[in-house]
């Protein structure tokens, strides 16, 4: 296991406060952060890192104007790969963005500009997605003479439907504002994406790491398996987790009356 401070990142910076919460920034700005092989390994790399390094959370941005313009077009042109060796980055991306998905550690996306292609896969592995007005979303792969590789069909598809992403990429339907926020592509929309995407991180990196564990892996495990299967492992899970110590302090401030209670705005 490598520790973040031994990774070799070139087009991801990463930055690390006091709270444990990483920001990581796709750093590619000159090419829209484009996802070249190279980010996809250091995305793999980082994400492998971050559940053991005592990260409480993650804000994931993008340099400049646009969150990311998916898969480095420019880069699959000039490589002029085979089936074998397009198949095979594809497995890279999903290694990346598993990780992301089922490593146990809230990732918050805090986004704007383009959020398009490969750039829809990033974001929508992310547990939450903040968008901003320039914010903006398309699968633009039928225009290119492309599919999707890096989970769309799975994640984007849960997100909006089938119906609405065959839509997207059939026709390069363009997704934002408020009716963005409707067909489920963000959860928030708001001013400034990237402030709000800090405020979340904090209040999840409030909770205990563990049920972020649970939270931030086990329902998207349960989501792939049977209803039996998914409520016997809730339960095992739930065992775990329920009966944490770290919890103790927090159900005794309830039942002495000084825990917050839940209220609407
Ligand atoms: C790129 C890429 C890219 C920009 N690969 N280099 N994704 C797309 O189809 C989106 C393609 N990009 C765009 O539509 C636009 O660039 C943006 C809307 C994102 C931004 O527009 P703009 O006017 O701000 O920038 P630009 O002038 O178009 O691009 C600036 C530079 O970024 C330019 O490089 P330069 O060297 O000429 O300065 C562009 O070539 C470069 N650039 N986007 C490479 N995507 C696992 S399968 C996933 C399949 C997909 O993701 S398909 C969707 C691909």
């Amino acid at each position: 296991m490598k520790s973040l401070e031994s990774l070799d990142l070139t087009q991801i910076f990463l930055d690390v406060d006091d709270l444990g919460i990483a920001t990581v920034t796709l750093n590619r700005e000159a090419k829209r952060n484009a996802l070249d092989a190279q980010t996809v390994g250091e995305l793999v790399d980082l994400f492998t890192a971050i559940p053991q390094a005592g990260v409480r959370a993650v804000v994931l941005r993008g340099e400049g104007t646009h969150f990311c313009a998916g898969l480095d077009l420019v880069e699959h042109f000039k490589e002029d790969r085979s089936p074998a060796e397009f198949m095979h980055l594809c497995l890279r991306w999903h290694e990346a963005f598993n990780k992301m998905e089922y490593g146990g550690v809230p990732v918050i996306a805090a986004l704007k500009g383009a959020v398009v292609g490969g750039g829809l896969e990033l974001a929508s592995s992310a547990h939450v997605r903040v968008a901003d007005a320039t914010t903006y979303f398309a699968l633009p792969e039928g225009q290119r003479g492309l599919f999707t590789g890096g989970g769309a069909t799975i994640r984007v598809a849960d997100l909006v439907g089938k119906a609405r992403m065959i839509d997207m990429m059939l026709t390069g339907r363009v997704y934002k504002g408020d009716e963005a926020m409707a067909v489920g592509l963000c959860q928030y929309l708001v001013e400034d994406s990237e402030a709000k995407a800090m405020e979340l991180a904090r209040a999840a990196a409030a909770n205990t790491p563990l049920s972020n564990f649970a939270i931030c892996s086990a329902i998207s495990h349960m989501q792939n398996m049977s209803a039996l299967d998914a409520a016997y492992a809730e339960a095992v899970v739930a065992g775990i987790v329920n009966t944490q110590p770290d919890a103790r302090g927090r159900l005794e401030a309830f039942a002495n009356k000084t825990a917050a209670r839940v209220r609407p705005e």
